[in-house]
């Protein structure tokens, strides 16, 4: 089981997609296992994204990662990180498939509606910094269905 960091970012939450794109995690059988509505802090948002430190575009990401509120959540599931991916998309709106979120959704290189963490490392770093308490941990009644226990969590 793996845990990644999504951010449901100002522009899926002022389209009012939140509840839309939460629905498509959900769905695919990811649990929820923190969430968090919040206005990311300047120095919260450097953080997030110093690997992009040096890039043009970097001023303009944190101006608006920080302009309007995000949902932050926390996803569980088999292989999620790798999923959750899949899941968005390419980068870019114009050049995500369809059928991925960023590909339905967003026509937008920068304005891309979502974030996942990238790899186990960036996800446990990211974990921390948006959910320092901890994630929630409980067990889902559907986990039977949802998954071939023995093959598949065995
Ligand atoms: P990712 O979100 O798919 O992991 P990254 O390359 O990590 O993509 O970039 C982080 C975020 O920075 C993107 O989601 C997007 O919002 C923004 N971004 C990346 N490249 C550009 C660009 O060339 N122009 C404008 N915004 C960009
Ligand atoms: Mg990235």
């Amino acid at each position: 089981m793996q845990t990644s960091l999504i951010l449901i970012k100002p522009d899926g939450v002022q389209r009012r997609l939140t509840g839309r794109i939460l629905s498509r995690f959900e769905e695919k059988g990811l649990q929820i296992v923190g969430a968090r509505f919040m206005k990311i802090p300047l120095e919260l948002a450097e953080t997030h994204y110093e690997a992009h430190k040096e890039r043009p575009f970097y001023p303009g990401l944190v101006q608006y990662m920080t302009s309007s509120p995000v949902l932050a959540l926390a996803l569980r599931g088999k292989s999620s990180i790798a999923v959750i991916r899949k899941m968005l998309g390419a980068t870019f709106g114009s050049q995500a498939d369809p059928g991925t979120i960023r590909g339905d959704f967003a026509i937008s290189d920068g304005y891309n509606l979502v974030h996942a963490s990238d790899s186990p490392e960036a996800a446990e770093k990211e974990l921390g910094l948006f959910f320092p308490e901890g994630t929630v941990d409980y067990g889902m009644a559907d986990t039977p269905w949802v998954y071939d226990v023995e093959s598949d969590l065995g």
